[in-house]
């Protein structure tokens, strides 16, 4: 890996503030780790107090209102989360894609009031299973891509991409190494289309999808993997840190 390894923890709709306690044991430990960059995404509901604890990771949010602050109950704009002590929005997750029908169009907007509201992203991407079966992975992902990648050079310094086999969320299947390193190389050629070589370097692509202690080491030494964006492992800090500790 070119740079420091990015270890993000995606806690999705899980934690209390019971969970502080973890993110502290998380932040206390990541000082000694210091060769990867850890970051954590709690519910919206965490983040301002996840923030007030962290001192050495970062803090970001798993999702963001298309737009601008006003009249929509419910929703949180990405000037919200900034304001909460978030740095970072995880877009396009494959659960939002699916849950909520997120489009193309509507992940796009997410992007530009992220990025306006001076967030870094994490864009995901992912095929599911019968499109890999059908040999339509890669074509699949970039397709993917290409409809969200932000089209200006600037942006690429504030994205980091984050490559999640649908069918390996949760599961506890991953993709073979060769897959994986097949789809970084595939996302690094786009990247680098899009952006020109200098820009795309500063755009680490993480791997995601039942990632663990035991499979962390092997998964994150592959060309191109520049981290990893982590669920049900990161649930627990004993977990999460046996993932930083295989990235440092
Ligand atoms: C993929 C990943 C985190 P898990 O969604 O984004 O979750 O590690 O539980 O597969």
């Amino acid at each position: 890996m070119a740079e420091r390894p990015y270890i993000v923890g995606n806690w999705k709709m899980n934690g209390t503030r019971a969970m502080l306690s973890e993110a502290r044991a998380i932040d206390r430990a990541a000082q000694r780790y210091m060769k990867a960059e850890v970051a954590v995404a709690p519910p919206y509901t965490l983040i301002h107090a996840v923030h007030r604890e962290a001192e050495q990771i970062g803090v970001g949010a798993q999702d963001c209102f298309p737009g601008d602050d006003g009249a929509h109950t419910g929703d949180i704009s990405a000037t919200m989360i900034a304001d909460a002590g978030a740095k970072f929005v995880i877009l396009g997750h494959s659960e939002r894609r699916a849950d909520h029908r997120e489009t193309a169009d509507q992940i796009n907007a997410k992007i530009q009031s992220a990025l306006d509201a001076g967030l870094r992203i994490i864009l995901c991407c992912g095929e599911t299973l019968p499109t890999r079966e059908k040999g339509e992975a890669e074509k699949f992902v970039l397709d993917q891509l290409r409809a969200s990648l932000p089209q200006i050079e600037d942006a690429a310094e504030r994205l980091t991409v984050a490559y999640e086999p649908v069918w390996a969320i949760g599961t506890g299947k991953t993709a073979t190494p060769a897959d994986i390193e097949a789809m970084h190389r595939a996302i690094r050629r786009l990247l680098d289309e899009t952006y020109g070589e200098e820009h795309s370097a500063q755009v680490r692509i993480l791997y995601g999808g039942s990632v663990k202690p035991e499979n962390a080491r092997e998964i994150l030494s592959l060309p191109e993997v520049g981290g990893a964006l982590v669920g049900g492992a990161s649930l627990s800090a004993e977990s999460f840190l046996g993932i930083v500790v295989a990235a440092s």
